[in-house]
């Protein structure tokens, strides 16, 4: 419990704003996509890129993501993203770039990790996440769209429950017209998925990261001596460990749940495999 406790006590009143691509920490803004899956700021803001509302007829010039979290208990948390300055019904499609542990299975028969993002809210109304797919840059995507049209002050906020705390990624908006608009009435399956070129990608955006599975170092579905290479590397090499093992969570070695990763897991890992 004391790394969620310092979890809560990391929360910062951040800002980072820049038109096109959004830096962030870790990143050098080399490459075409920053790196992810390190902790993410439990509050910031992300400027839009104008040449996506700029394709989709519309004007994002201005449009701005700002996101807020907080964790109303352990390994809950709930989500809120608000978009200002978007004229109403511009924004069709919202989606987040989830980690690959959120996915299940193979292509042609997966599912995925409902939890992940759950009691879906917009402007204050239920809402239903429309699609998932293998996709996206850290392994898969979901999609919402958006019905509602924006209040007064010209808001759009999403919101909702996931049982995994923030890490960076991504997330995409598509335009949207009025119902007929074929970019809008469109299957979301074909027009609501990223762009992974980038042009409606806001980068840097805290979202939900990876499950934390106290000993589970590789990521499959089993904590047994598999696990070993992983528990000794992420020890003795967390870099080495985060590039090995992309997908998966260097927190999971904290099997004592002390907030650290160190030679006080050991023992705990050994009682584990032991008796699992
Ligand atoms: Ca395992
Ligand atoms: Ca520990």
């Amino acid at each position: 419990m004391k790394r969620y406790a310092r979890l809560m006590c990391g929360i910062v009143a951040w800002s980072a704003v820049s038109t096109g691509n959004a830096g962030g920490p870790g990143w050098d803004g080399g490459g075409p996509y920053p790196i992810y899956g390190r902790s993410a700021e439990l509050q910031g803001t992300r400027s839009v890129q104008a040449q996506t509302l700029a394709a989709q007829g519309s004007d994002w010039g201005s449009a701005m993501l700002e996101w807020s979290i907080h964790s109303p208990g352990p390994a809950q948390w709930r989500y809120q993203y608000t978009f200002r300055n978007f004229n109403p019904r511009s924004i069709g499609y919202v989606t987040v770039d989830l980690p690959r542990d959120a996915f299940f299975g193979i292509s042609t028969n997966f599912g995925w990790d409902a939890s992940a993002i759950q009691n879906v809210v917009i402007n204050g109304k239920n809402a239903t996440q429309l699609t998932y797919s293998l996709a996206g840059l850290d392994g898969m995507e979901t999609c919402v769209r958006i019905d509602e049209t924006v209040d007064a002050n010209q808001l759009i906020v999403y919101e909702f429950d996931s049982n995994r705390a923030p890490e960076w990624g991504h997330m995409f908006v598509r335009g949207g017209g009025p119902p007929n608009d074929p970019v809008y009435s469109n299957n979301a399956s074909n027009v609501g998925l990223g762009d992974e070129s980038g042009l409606d990608a806001i980068h840097y955006v805290a979202r939900p990261g990876r499950l934390i599975r106290p000993g589970n170092m590789n990521c499959d579905s089993l904590i047994n001596t598999q696990d070993l290479f992983g528990f000794i590397t992420a020890l003795t090499n967390s870099e080495g460990y985060e590039s090995i093992y992309p997908a998966c969570n260097l927190q999971n070695a904290d099997v004592n749940m002390d907030g650290l990763v160190n030679g006080r897991d050991i023992q705990v890992f050994v009682d584990i495999l032991v008796a699992p």
